[in-house]
């Protein structure tokens, strides 16, 4: 399977040429979209230096630009029959009879563009329901267990995709000099244990009790009651930091705070929690809210938060013990 193209993987694994089209128009779409954060700092000074000359014309920011591609190429992919994201209040029609429904988080992380740390797109594939019920809000609201497929591109020192259609998880690596994603694992997975957590530590004060124990016991090393040290990293780009627990396992938090009650939590349920829950559960990872799977709620509202406690399965099932013990 060495130097396999997305193409030829995807014609491999799936039967729909529908599915793969749209696969195909989101990996285009991370190309164009890498090749932007790529000039970076660049693309301004361009930019400013072309809106002497181009009448009218503004440099947009990337996280628009990056939703403007994703829109444009899930369009003209033809199978996609609407689209939602977190960068647009309500849904976008695209080809009504299509199979498929999108939601995406064109640029998460956003806020680490300035300083040059990785950013990605996350990216969820549902079915669409028949064409005259498309503007009716409650057919986004599908439970993560029944994605179509899934996926992320993390933009870092390469640029990679990793994507699932419910068979495991694959990672590609974008080959520069050619613009195409060409595999580079197959069947990528999160090991039952680690000693390596990752959680926004500036927030303890305002956690709940089960996760201000849960940290505690980490800390307390192999003193304590979970007897081994842990080591932290957080990136505070949540493709980053789960890219890392896909590649050498680990566990990631981003839990409900006294601050963030009223919202529900940080993260979004339909296009950053179930798409990556997804994912590290097909890798034989688990992700919860603390009190069960994410990918059995039934969502709400289309940019619903939730908390987000996902990786190593011994340490998500821990977890889940703390929230009952303490209910
Ligand atoms: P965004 O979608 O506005 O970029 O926010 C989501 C990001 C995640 O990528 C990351 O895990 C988290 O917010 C970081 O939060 P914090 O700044 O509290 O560390
Ligand atoms: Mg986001």
């Amino acid at each position: 399977m060495k130097h396999t193209g997305l193409s030829v993987f995807l014609q491999q694994q799936i039967e729909d040429q529908s599915l793969i089209r749209v696969l195909e128009a989101l990996a285009r779409s991370c190309v164009r979209i890498s090749t932007s954060l790529r000039q970076g700092a660049l693309a301004d000074v361009l930019g400013a230096l072309e809106s002497e000359n181009v009448q009218g014309e503004t440099q947009k920011k990337l996280d628009v630009l990056s939703n403007d591609v994703l829109l444009h190429e899930l369009a003209a992919c033809g199978a996609v029959a609407a689209m939602a994201s977190e960068e647009m209040e309500d849904p976008v029609l695209a080809a009504g009879k299509a199979p498929y429904l999108v939601v995406f988080d064109p640029l998460d992380g956003s806020s680490n563009i300035d300083v040059n740390v990785s950013v990605g797109t996350i990216f969820s594939v549902l079915l669409a329901p028949k064409a005259n019920e498309l503007t009716d809000p409650g057919i986004w609201l599908q439970p993560g267990r029944t994605q179509v497929a899934a996926g992320y591109a993390i933009y870092g020192p390469s640029t990679q995709l990793i994507l699932s259609v419910g068979q495991g998880v694959h990672q590609f690596s974008l080959d520069p000099l050619t613009s195409q994603f060409v595999l580079t694992q197959e069947r990528m997975h999160v090991p039952e244990a680690t000693a390596e957590f990752a959680i926004n530590m500036s927030n303890q004060r305002f956690w709940e009790r089960p996760v201000q124990q849960y940290v505690t016991e980490l800390l307390q090393g192999k003193e304590g009651p979970r007897a081994k040290n842990y080591n932290m990293r957080w990136v505070a780009s949540m493709v980053a930091d789960v890219h890392r627990i896909l590649t050498r396992g680990g566990v990631f938090l981003y839990p409900l705070d006294e601050r963030i009650l009223s919202q529900g939590g940080k993260l979004r349920l339909m296009y950053e929690a179930n798409p990556m829950g997804w994912l590290v559960e097909q890798a034989g990872g688990r992700v919860s809210t603390g009190h069960g799977c994410i990918l059995d709620l039934r969502p709400e509202k289309l940019h619903q938060r939730v908390p987000v406690m996902l990786g190593a399965a011994e340490e998500v099932r821990y977890l889940e013990a703390l929230h009952k013990a303490q209910a």
